[in-house]
């Protein structure tokens, strides 16, 4: 069986390729997923051996726990930080800034030859509380470039990729742009996500410039809506010469819905590609809120999800990073922000909260090895 793109060289087209693995798909599904014996080697060593980069999302206090760090450390080969580096984390007050968080993790990731990513320079959420109060129309320009330029400056050259925009979409916002309403937006008008990306650009000339964007999974017409205008937006950037490299795909998946095979993504996948625009997976993890309290089985569900999200996404050429939103159970904000009406812990991400690999994490080891190597 032929990769797509293996697929694409020789000429088959995409169609026969797509649909020999959409049959490949549905015989693994008749059959449930086999996800034993997947066999011991990191996920790390697997993403490395095909020019992919599996790593995790971590706060500077869960480094502490030994148990953990060590297995960040034997699991990844790119990190992002979960909070440190957000606006509101950075900025006590508008004329100052306190890298000592975000200076502590890149500490950590460079001590470890770690990549890391830079997330996020503009977002409408983790704003101070003086914000509202001190940031206008008349110096939020200055307030926003001054920000991208001291931030990415600072930490220039050292940055895998910087999500300069995330979450700039919002449909049901009732914009005729679909655009989000924002703090930025409502003081800077549509311009502003041009002009952070030029201002990561200047700030850090090498780096890899990200938009980042959730809900653009579903195999519904909300999700479809959201996928249409990511592609226009990015299509809009690129033509007005604006420097944008990546597509985030976030990837908080949820349980128990209907997925279909993932197969509605192709299109949308080689659309971005296309562009010349990289794709990372940025924030992955299954929430099991509404899946069944029986353990095996919940855990099933959520593993096959993995596999079925992922053998999509890394049969893209373009997509060349995969990054969970956490490595273990014990540490996941879907604790608080989506827990189980039975009391039950979640477990949304490869390593349950004694640090054992899950089904989940068979499940990205045996993606990682069906992909095509980048
Ligand atoms: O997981 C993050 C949580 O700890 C923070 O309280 C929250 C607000 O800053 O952000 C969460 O991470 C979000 C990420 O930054 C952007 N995409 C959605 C993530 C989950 O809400």
């Amino acid at each position: 069986m032929f990769t797509r793109r293996q697929a694409l060289q020789l000429g088959v087209g995409a169609t026969a390729a797509a649909s020999s693995v959409a049959i490949a798909n549905s015989l693994s599904k008749q059959s449930q997923l086999d996800l034993t014996d997947v066999g011991n080697a990191s996920l790390r060593e697997r993403a490395a051996a095909k020019g992919i980069l599996y790593g995790a999302a971590i706060e500077w206090a869960e480094l502490s726990d030994s148990g953990f760090n060590q297995q960040i450390l034997q699991e990844c080969n790119i990190l992002v930080a979960e909070n440190e580096f957000k606006f509101g984390r950075m900025r006590p007050s508008l004329d100052r800034f306190d890298f000592t968080a975000s200076d502590r993790l890149l500490g950590f990731a460079r001590r470890h030859s770690i990549p890391m990513r830079g997330h996020t320079l503009v977002w409408h959420l983790a704003l101070p509380d003086w914000f509202e109060e001190q940031v206008n129309r008349r110096n939020a320009e200055q307030v926003l470039t001054n920000h991208i330029q001291t931030v990415a400056g600072r930490y220039r050259g050292q940055i895998h990729s910087w999500d300069v925009v995330n979450e700039a979409i919002e449909p049901s916002d009732g914009r005729r742009d679909r655009l989000r309403r924002t703090p930025w937006l409502e003081r800077l008008g549509d311009g502003y996500i041009e002009l952070a990306f030029q201002a990561a650009a200047a700030a850090d000339p090498e780096g890899m410039l990200v938009y980042n964007e959730l809900g653009l999974e579903g195999n519904h017409s909300d999700a479809e809506t959201r996928r249409r205008k990511v592609v226009e937006l990015l299509a809009g950037l690129i033509d007005n010469g604006v420097p944008v490299h990546a597509l985030g795909i976030q990837s908080h998946l949820t349980g128990g819905a209907d997925y279909g095979q993932f197969e509605h993504l192709r299109p949308f996948l080689s659309d971005v590609a296309s562009l010349g625009l990289q794709i990372l997976v940025t924030e992955l993890d299954v929430s099991d809120q509404h899946l069944p309290a029986d353990l095996q089985e919940r855990d099933r569900q959520i593993a096959t999800l993995y596999h079925d999200y992922l053998a999509v996404l890394l049969d893209e050429a373009a997509v060349i990073a995969v990054l969970t939103w956490g490595l273990s159970d014990r540490y996941t904000w879907l604790s608080s922000h989506a827990p189980r009406q039975d009391g039950n812990a979640v477990r949304p991400l490869p390593l349950d909260d004694q640090l054992n690999r899950k089904q989940a994490w068979n499940a990205i080891a045996r993606a990682l090895d069906q992909a095509p190597p980048r």
